[in-house]
């Protein structure tokens, strides 16, 4: 039997709860060897709650002390560069929650860093590893709708978000890096890469630091169109936190997902409808059941492609390319033209 590979987590905030339960289920494969959090009291009750032998409050202490296969950053984007060059230097390959960095400077400093000391880095992107995206990016590779011409990408909400994530409403640049990252990533997914981007954007709850709301047109290279809609103050009913919801439009047909996660497949005049809700796990719970379950998806795809050493698909090499959207869609919100990404 291959011995379990050694991780490390860092930061046991809030999301971190999610990973811990997760990194619990593929226990055949992973062993939790050690938790870290600045914060000691969370890393302690961390440890003691999913029997992880260490705890710390200084990765770099941990990183010194643990013979370690990888490690799993879970601490918000301010703190993203410092650890990733710290893993990197410990030529550890290592796993980093979204958004990447608060600048493009600093996600491409982290990409060459793993790259430079040869060890693979991934973003945990994991819009696109939830069941119902996987679902419907397998329909459009079917060719059931044929090569798609237009999309409709949206994810509106009044949810209280900033009751469990009280640092977004203090993030100058918001909802375009905190969304916008999956919603935007696939487009990448389900159209193709992006040749033109604009975007109007808003702020619309009093008090908050940056843009709550934003809308983001997209001109695809296969010449489809994309419209990326996203807003922390849709008051909806139903609220459908914290589902994305499609429009896509081929050749051949059409697929809607409507709230609750609805199917409407409609594919050479033949319309079929089916839910694309998975059972929750014992630590999962509605509304946030299909966030939580793509961190197992997510978590699953890191090991195996260690395993077999292929570089995972949301790779930090990757995510520059969504992240080279978001910055377009700030740079086309703040001078009202269209801007053409840098990848
Ligand atoms: P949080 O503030 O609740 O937790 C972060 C933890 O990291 C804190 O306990 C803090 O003490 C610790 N920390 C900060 N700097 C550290 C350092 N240098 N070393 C060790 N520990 C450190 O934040 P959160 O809400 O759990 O968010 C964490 C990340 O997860 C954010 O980037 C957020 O955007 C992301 N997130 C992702 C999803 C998703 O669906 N992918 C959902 C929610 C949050
Ligand atoms: O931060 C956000 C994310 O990445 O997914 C959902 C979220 O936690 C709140 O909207």
């Amino acid at each position: 039997m291959a011995a379990k590979l050694r991780a490390g987590l860092i930061g046991c905030g809030f999301y971190a709860q999610n990973h811990l339960h997760a990194w619990r289920d593929l226990g055949a494969e992973v062993e939790l060897a050690a938790v870290c959090d600045t914060d000691t009291d969370k890393a302690k009750a961390a440890a003691t709650k999913f029997a992880v032998p260490k705890a710390y409050g200084d990765a770099a202490e941990m990183l010194k002390a643990e013979r370690l296969d990888f490690v799993d950053i879970v601490t918000t984007m301010p703190s993203h560069r410092v650890l990733v060059l710290l893993a990197a230097a410990h030529r550890t390959p290592v796993i980093v929650q979204k958004p990447f960095a608060p600048t493009w400077h600093d996600c491409v400093e982290m990409v060459e860093a793993c790259e430079k000391a040869g060890v693979q880095l991934m973003v945990h992107e994991n819009f696109r590893y939830q069941s119902p995206m996987r679902e419907v990016r397998r329909i459009i590779e079917s060719g059931a709708i044929g090569d798609v011409a237009w999309a409709r990408i949206n994810w509106r909400t009044a949810y209280d978000i900033y009751a469990g994530q009280p640092y977004l409403a203090k993030e100058t640049r918001f909802i375009l890096l905190d969304i916008g990252v999956h919603t935007l990533d696939l487009a990448r997914v389900f159209l193709g890469e992006v040749e033109r981007v604009y975007c109007e954007a808003q702020s619309l709850k009093p008090g908050i630091a940056g843009e709550d709301a934003a809308t983001v047109t997209l001109r695809h290279r296969s010449g489809a169109v994309s419209v990326v809609d996203f807003s922390y103050a849709a008051r909806r009913d139903p609220d459908p936190f914290p589902e994305t919801l499609l429009e896509i439009e081929g050749r051949r047909g059409s697929l809607i997902l409507s709230p609750g996660l609805e199917l409407t497949l409609h594919s050479d005049g033949r319309t079929t409808k089916r839910s694309l809700r998975t059972p929750t796990l014992p630590w999962t719970s509605e509304p946030w059941h299909v966030s939580q379950e793509s961190v197992l998806n997510t978590q699953r795809h890191w090991v195996e492609c260690f395993k077999s050493g292929r570089e995972p698909d949301t790779s930090g090499r990757d995510n520059l390319k969504t992240y080279a959207l978001v910055e377009a869609a700030y740079e086309s919100a703040a001078t009202q033209q269209a801007v053409w990404p840098k990848l």
